[in-house]
């Protein structure tokens, strides 16, 4: 492998392939929303530009993990830790921390769904009492996303995937004793510290109207 794939990278060096796989991604989602309820891909781009390249990105499951998996950069490896196979929602913030005993001096970061966290949020207690801190991205569309998408795609209808009453995020991680803090708006996301000293819930708004492109994953479309 080490041989052969510099001498096969060489060989399509310059090879142009005509496709509009790459036009498609960039341009068909609208990147840039600035006002609250965000975009998940304005919020990656802005995330990518505060976690250092070592920071270990550990997803939830659902739209917020097909987002992240297609549009966070991340160049080193074993820094982006995703549920591809069974997909198992609450997988995200306990694997977070697994990820943080194991590499205490790079920053943890999950990434997760309103619904996932709420599978696991009591896991905060272990984070707070066993002193292992991590950052928690809770992209917070108020919905089951990755459900209503699909209700949508195959049936046209939504059901049974509205969260709300949803908790207080901020609040519910201070009542464990961890840092609870609201985005109003992209920029506040800079003011975090990638490597909190204490475990940082950060509530994110998210427009629930925002679905996956179906170029982003394999079960798009009717099913
Ligand atoms: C334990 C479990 N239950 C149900 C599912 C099916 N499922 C896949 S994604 C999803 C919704 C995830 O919602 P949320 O965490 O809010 O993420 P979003 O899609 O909104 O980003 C559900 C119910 C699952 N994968 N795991
Ligand atoms: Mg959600």
């Amino acid at each position: 492998m080490k041989k052969v794939i510099p001498q096969v990278l060489n060989l399509l060096k310059d090879r142009k392939i005509e496709n509009d796989w790459g036009k498609t991604a960039s341009e068909s989602l609208p990147l840039d929303v600035e006002e609250p309820p965000f975009t998940p891909v304005a919020v990656l781009k802005k995330i990518r530009t505060l976690f250092p390249q070592n920071t270990i990105f550990v997803t939830e499951i659902g739209q917020q993990q097909l987002f992240a998996a297609n549009y966070l950069p991340v160049s080193n490896p074993y820094t982006f830790i995703t549920s591809g196979g069974l997909g198992c929602m609450g997988f995200g913030f306990p694997a977070s921390l697994g990820a943080k005993i194991a590499c205490p001096d790079q920053p943890v970061t999950t990434i997760a769904g309103d619904g996932s966290f709420l599978m696991v949020c009591q896991e905060l207690a272990t984070s707070v009492s066993n002193d292992i801190p991590v950052t928690v991205l809770i992209f917070n569309n108020g919905h089951l996303g990755m459900i209503r998408q699909s209700q949508l795609s195959c049936f046209n209808r939504v059901s049974h995937v509205d969260l709300s009453p949803s908790p207080n995020f901020a609040q519910l991680a201070e009542s464990f004793g961890a840092v609870g803090v609201k985005i109003e708006t992209l920029d506040d996301l800079l003011d975090l510290d990638p490597a909190p000293e204490k475990t940082t819930v950060v509530d994110i708004p998210i427009d629930p109207t925002i679905c996956v492109p179906s170029h982003s994953y394999s079960w798009a479309g009717k099913g």
